[in-house]
């Protein structure tokens, strides 16, 4: 095994905790993962990659950085990868997804804060991510408000760029997140050196669309019955799509997404085929946040969809058609990002449309709404999404946790007599 100790402590990284993060790392996948049966055997990549998490992809980005290439980092899908990736840049999810890093950031943050913007905000205090550390700078987004303002701390110890989202989808934010899409090109361009062309962006574009058809291919075959993957696996390839080389990233999925059609054809799949299939909906799930996949599934039931940012959020719209100038590449993309139906919007309707959708088109027998604890957004939201569904007579429950343990045996309970009154 590559040993990268060396490339660690050249990004500043605290060894011995950085050695501890691995380490309960590793013992977690090795429990929640490699210990699920009937997976596909495409998944390997996907081990590979996990198991290299802060290995080969660093090793890479550094070897970009070392011909003269830049890294960006970024926290939400509305920070466009193409715009980034046309200036020659990489751009890169950041660790946003354990509790590992919590208490550092409980240090200097207010404690009643979503998990995932502690984390993220942790991952700088402990020196523990090797991506973050790695990027030249970090593109931030106006979001949520717990996020915004733990940018601007965040900006006290690295390099920060933070572009404006709307919060409603009028004439007037369209036109702003477009002028924001300026601005970051801007900002690129003046970091990188590089003049992002629309011949760059094209291109970029381009590979940006075949990730996310390749995405919406696995999600459509979780469609089979029985369905040919698990969800903690398709959650983890979501996941993945963050931080891995986009082509071959794109590659590995399509050659998944062949292995899942022949499975779907020969009604195979790690689950029974009458076992009950759940949709996840709500706040995403930064790797290793794997709590509620796990317990659903170890309590025989099936995850086929995750409605999220770490799901059909991110993937589920591609870019439209432009004249090929410039102008109208970014504004293609301005519509595109603004598909996405984050809790942060209002009104934000389309989100509760989308939710319907899935839940009948992958035939789900109950739907989980999953909400960060202190993520006011979603939990708002939440309420409209119970009435949604009410309406249509599909059965929901509301989960609200963070990236503790703790509150694992509640959820179990929880989650079983869910799934009683569903199988009933
Ligand atoms: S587009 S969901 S990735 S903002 S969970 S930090 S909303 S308090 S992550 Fe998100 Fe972009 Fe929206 Fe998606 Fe705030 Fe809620 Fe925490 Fe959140």
């Amino acid at each position: 095994m590559t040993d990268y100790r060396e490339m660690w402590a050249e990004l500043g990284l605290d060894l011995e905790r950085h050695d501890a993060l691995l380490q309960a790392l590793g013992s977690m996948y090795g429990s929640i993962y490699l210990s699920q049966e009937n997976r596909p055997k495409a998944m390997d990549y996907f081990d590979f990659v996990l198991g290299e998490i802060h290995g080969l992809r660093v090793q890479e980005l550094m070897d970009h950085k070392a011909k003269g290439g830049k890294v960006v980092g970024l926290y939400c899908v509305f920070v466009p990868e193409d715009l980034i990736m046309a200036a020659g840049a990489i751009p890169v999810g950041l660790c946003a997804g354990t509790q590992f890093s919590v208490p550092d950031a409980e240090e200097v943050l207010p404690r009643n804060t979503c998990a995932l913007i502690k984390s993220s905000f942790g991952f700088k205090l402990g020196r523990i991510c090797p991506y973050l550390e790695a990027s030249d700078f970090v593109v931030g987004e106006t979001t949520c408000d717990g996020k915004k303002k733990m940018y601007e701390i965040l900006g006290e110890y690295h390099p920060m760029y933070v572009m404006e989202v709307p919060q409603k989808k009028t004439a007037l934010g369209r036109a702003l997140f477009l002028d924001e899409l300026q601005g970051l090109k801007g900002k690129l361009e003046m970091e990188t050196g590089v003049s992002i062309t629309a011949e760059k962006l094209a291109e970029a574009t381009s590979l940006v669309d075949g990730k996310r058809r390749a995405l919406q291919r696995l999600q459509n075959a979780r469609k089979g019955r029985p369905t040919p993957i698990s969800g903690l696996d398709a959650l983890l390839v979501s996941q993945i799509s963050f931080y891995d080389d986009i082509a071959r990233f794109t590659e590995k999925v399509n050659a998944l997404c062949e292995e899942l059609e022949a499975r779907v054809g020969r009604r195979e799949g790690p689950f029974p085929a009458d076992a009950p299939r759940i949709l996840v909906s709500g706040s995403p799930m930064s790797a290793p946040n794997w709590k509620l996949h796990r317990v659903i599934e170890e309590s025989g039931a099936v995850v086929v969809g995750e409605e999220s940012c770490v799901g059909t959020r991110y993937f589920s719209y591609l870019t439209g058609k432009s004249d090929g100038r410039l102008e109208s590449r970014l504004k293609a993309i301005a519509d595109r990002q603004l598909e996405t139906h984050c809790a942060c919007f209002t009104p934000n309707d389309e989100r509760l449309e989308d939710i319907l959708e899935l839940a009948s088109g992958w035939a789900a027998d109950g739907v989980v709404h999953y909400t960060l604890q202190f993520c006011h957004t979603f939990a708002n939201e939440a309420v409209k999404v119970e009435r949604a569904l009410a309406k249509e007579n599909i059965p929901l429950l509301r989960i609200e946790s963070d990236y503790s343990d703790e509150d694992t045996g509640q959820l179990k309970t929880r989650v079983e007599a869910f799934l009683e009154m569903i199988r009933r």
